[in-house]
Order: C-alpha cells, then sequence, then structure tokens
C-alpha cells in the first residue's frame, strides 16, 4: 500500500488564519496558494499519493489538517482542537478518511479534551503529545486511550507557550529527531538521536520525511548539511507564507503511516 497524504487548500479567509504574533508582513493569500501548490508536488516527489481536498472559506486555518487528525495503524482519531474557532474542521476530514483502505476505526474526542496533531510526534514505538494551549491532559488520556491497545506508549511532553510540540521538533527517520537548539529538555526523548537545529533556521526542526528524503524549508543550510551528514537526501520548500500563520511543514499534510519510523 503506497504513503498516503491529506491535504486541504488554502482558503480565501486564510489572511484571517490565528497567529501568536501579528507577522511582519500580512499573509499574500494568492502567494500562499502557490507555496501549497509546491508543496504538494514535492509531497508526490516523495512518494505520497496526494489526497487533495478544496479549500473551505468556512475555516481560515483548514489548510492545516494535520492538527484534525492523528492516525496510526488503521485508526483514526478525529481531534478536539484546543483553538475554538478551528472546532468544525475534524468532522470535514472523516470522509476522506473512512474512504481509505486500512482506516478500521474513527475515534472522537469530547470536552473538556483538546488535542491538535501538530503536538502529537511519534518515533519508533512512542508517541510523545506537547501539552500546552492546544492539548490538555485530557487529550492526552484520549490519546492514550485510542492509541495505547495499538502498542504505543503515549507521554505527555510539557511544551509552555511553544504553539505546538512539532514547531521545534520533528523526525527525519528512523532513530533520530531534529530538535530546535535550546527548545525542549535532552532528554526530551530516549534513545534517540538528536540532530540540533541553530536557532536562525529554528523553523527547519519541522520536516516531512519519507524514504531517506527529508523535505524542509528552503534557506536553511546548516540543517540541510546536517541531515546529509546524518545519511539522509534533503529537497526544500519555500514556506515563507504558510509560516506568517504560524503554520509550518508537517501542518499542512496528514501522512498515512505504511512503515515504522
Ligand atoms: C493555528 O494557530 O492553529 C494555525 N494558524 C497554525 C497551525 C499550525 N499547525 C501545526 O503546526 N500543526
Amino acid at each position: 500500500m503506497p504513503a498516503i497524504a491529506i491535504t486541504r487548500g488554502i482558503s480565501s479567509s486564510f489572511a484571517r488564519a490565528l497567529v501568536q504574533h501579528a507577522p511582519a508582513s500580512p499573509i499574500d493569500v494568492e502567494a500562499a496558494r502557490r507555496q501549497h501548490r509546491a508543496y504538494v508536488e514535492a509531497l508526490r516527489t516523495l512518494g505520497f499519493g496526494v489526497i487533495e481536498l478544496p479549500a473551505d472559506d468556512r475555516f481560515p486555518d483548514g489548510c492545516f489538517v494535520e492538527d484534525c487528525a492523528v492516525v496510526h495503524e488503521g485508526r483514526a482519531l478525529l481531534t478536539r482542537p484546543g483553538a475554538p474557532s478551528r472546532r468544525g474542521e475534524p468532522e470535514t476530514l472523516r470522509a476522506a478518511l473512512s474512504g481509505l483502505d486500512g482506516i478500521d476505526t474513527i475515534e472522537t474526542m469530547d470536552a473538556p479534551a483538546t488535542l491538535e496533531g501538530g503536538d502529537c510526534l511519534r518515533i519508533g514505538p512512542r508517541l510523545y503529545v506537547g501539552l500546552g494551549a492546544r492539548t490538555n491532559a485530557e487529550g492526552l488520556a484520549c490519546a492514550r486511550a485510542v492509541f495505547g491497545p495499538a502498542g504505543l506508549e503515549v507521554i505527555g511532553v510539557p511544551i509552555g507557550e511553544l504553539l505546538h510540540l512539532k514547531c521545534v521538533c520533528s523526525s527525519p527517520g528512523p532513530g533520530h529527531v531534529l530538535i530546535a537548539e535550546g527548545a525542549l529538555a535532552p532528554a526530551t526523548f530516549a534513545g534517540v538521536v538528536a540532530i540540533t537545529v541553530r536557532r536562525a533556521e529554528a523553523h527547519a526542526a519541522n520536516c516531512v520525511a519519507a524514504g531517506g528524503t527529508v523535505l524542509i524549508p528552503a534557506g536553511c543550510p546548516v540543517t540541510a548539511s546536517a541531515l546529509e551528514a546524518a545519511g539522509y537526501r534533503v529537497s526544500t520548500v519555500d514556506n515563507e507564507q504558510i509560516r506568517r500563520a504560524d503554520g509550518a511543514l508537517t501542518c499542512l499534510s496528514i501522512r498515512i503511516e505504511t512503515g515504522s519510523a
């Protein structure tokens, strides 16, 4: 079965996306759409079969599909986003998920639990869940109830003021984690080799990877060299407009795993 990625187009309301801090320059929706199209092509080059859902103008943040569903080995959890304006988004993914081969169950979450996929990082048999403004202890318990029986150890990671755990870390491949310098306690990921991303390129700590190739934001040469030194091929995509809405690379897709990382 090929690896699948689900994406959703950039809505015409994207300029009203949630932001922690107003961007230095306003979002250019057309430029963001061009960058999103390049991202979808990059996913295809990485080997993903991409299911492209149309933009939904009701949801300014709707392109950030990762936050709305967590999928592992046939189990999908439609989340309850911590951001109230995003609570309607997860159900819009149900049809796409239920149409996929290999998805056996689709679970949902009830208040007061909140969880966003940007807080969920799986590395091998562990699912790390960031605990902050978007994901709470009840959300963590829900993830544990859904994915624990599938063999994952679900571990909470306090993230303070960060938007999401994966703003500062992600896995480029088996046994490796990229971590933005100084962002997390060194012992956070036991038994995994950390590749440190310098502060000037901190946003490159969020990557999408498949089969030994790692997609990182354009303009991060030090991180690219570090990944190459660790044995990876590196591909880049410009996501500057997406970052203006606090987005990164992982958040633009739900990648349905077909192997173990
Ligand atoms: C939000 O604040 O919800 C969006 N503007 C950005 C979400 C980014 N999601 C992610 O990194 N997983």
